[in-house]
């Protein structure tokens, strides 16, 4: 069984940790137009205010990192990223994860961000190792390495894990410290496959078992196409939590999912004198007063 590590993220002085033993840090996966239309619509018009407003409840809901995604077709992502950080940063202080497939448009963020951020994301690819890597090294960032390869996406979890394995190398290869890699072993819907689930939790055991890196994945990825999301999606934060999962990429404002999140915590003994339960219990029902006292 490999140690396991502490991946540090930080922005301005602040400092967010993830590591198995401490509470799990959910990534906000709200910012981003790919997944949301609203989100879509508002950025093609020039208007951030429902990215502001998305930022802050995010936080507020328990996110310690938001996840930050400008990715439009036809759109000037070089242009458009770092404006919609700045914008997020205009109204919270936590560390972003800067979601993009563009390498320059990589680049034009990681420039405007004063702090260690989180690269989302590198793949075992050799045009992507080249492209992220050295940028990771150079702006002394984090980075989640996805398990796809020149093949595509791996289907079994013992070639899932050779492309961790083979990411880890060539990071640590080029003096990226090994507890800045985040491996995200790739949730994929059940709808299309009832075993797509199991095989994610395989890949997170045999991870961090191997490796002891930190693991994030996209996880109501595994709901798409299926009804009644949030229960599915509430039972697979679970069981990956247990399994491994350090940081997941989610949506905090889905009741089932964050209050999931705590109590797995809980239960795994990372959350001391139940202290962050009783907390969010408290915070959930001055909000449910708040908006009955509204509607009253
Ligand atoms: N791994 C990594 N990064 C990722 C993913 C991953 N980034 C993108 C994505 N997957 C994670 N982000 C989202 C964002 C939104 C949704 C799911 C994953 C989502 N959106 C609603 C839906 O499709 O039903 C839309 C809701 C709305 O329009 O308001 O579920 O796997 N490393």
């Amino acid at each position: 069984m490999a140690e396991n590590l502490k991946t540090t993220l930080s922005l301005g002085g602040k400092e967010v940790h993830i590591h198995r033993d401490l509470p799990t840090v959910m990534i906000g996966e709200r910012i981003n137009p790919t997944g949301r239309k609203a989100v879509l619509a508002a950025l093609e018009a020039g208007d951030f205010e429902i990215v502001r407003q998305d930022a802050l409840a995010q936080v507020k809901a328990g996110a310690p990192v938001l996840d930050v995604n400008a990715g439009i077709p036809g759109a000037d992502e070089v242009a458009l990223l770092p404006q919609v950080m700045k914008e997020v940063m205009s109204v919270v202080d936590v560390p972003l994860c800067i979601d993009t497939a563009n390498p320059q448009a990589l680049e034009a963020a990681l420039k405007v961000y004063e702090g260690k951020a989180l690269i989302n994301s590198v793949n075992g690819e050799e045009k992507s190792l080249n492209a992220v890597l050295p940028l990771a090294k150079e702006y002394g960032a984090a980075v989640i390495g996805l398990c796809i390869s020149n093949a595509g996406i791996p289907k079994t979890a013992e070639d899932r894990l050779e492309v961790a394995g083979k990411i880890i190398e060539r990071a640590t290869g080029m003096g990226i410290p090994i507890e800045d890699i985040v491996i995200d072993p790739l949730a994929m819907t059940m709808s299309a496959d009832h075993l797509a689930g199991a095989l994610t939790l395989e890949v997170v055991k045999m991870v961090t078992a191997k490796y002891g890196v930190n693991i994030t994945m996209g996880s109501s990825n595994v709901s798409f196409g299926l009804p009644d999301r949030k229960y599915v999606n509430a039972a697979f934060m679970a069981m990956a939590i247990q399994a491994g999962m350090t940081c997941p990429i989610t949506n905090p404002l889905v009741t089932e999912i964050r209050t999931t999140v705590f109590a797995s915590d809980l239960a795994l003994g990372k959350d001391e004198f139940a202290m962050g339960w009783v907390k969010a219990y408290r915070k959930r029902k001055k909000t449910q007063k708040q908006e009955r006292d509204l509607t009253e």
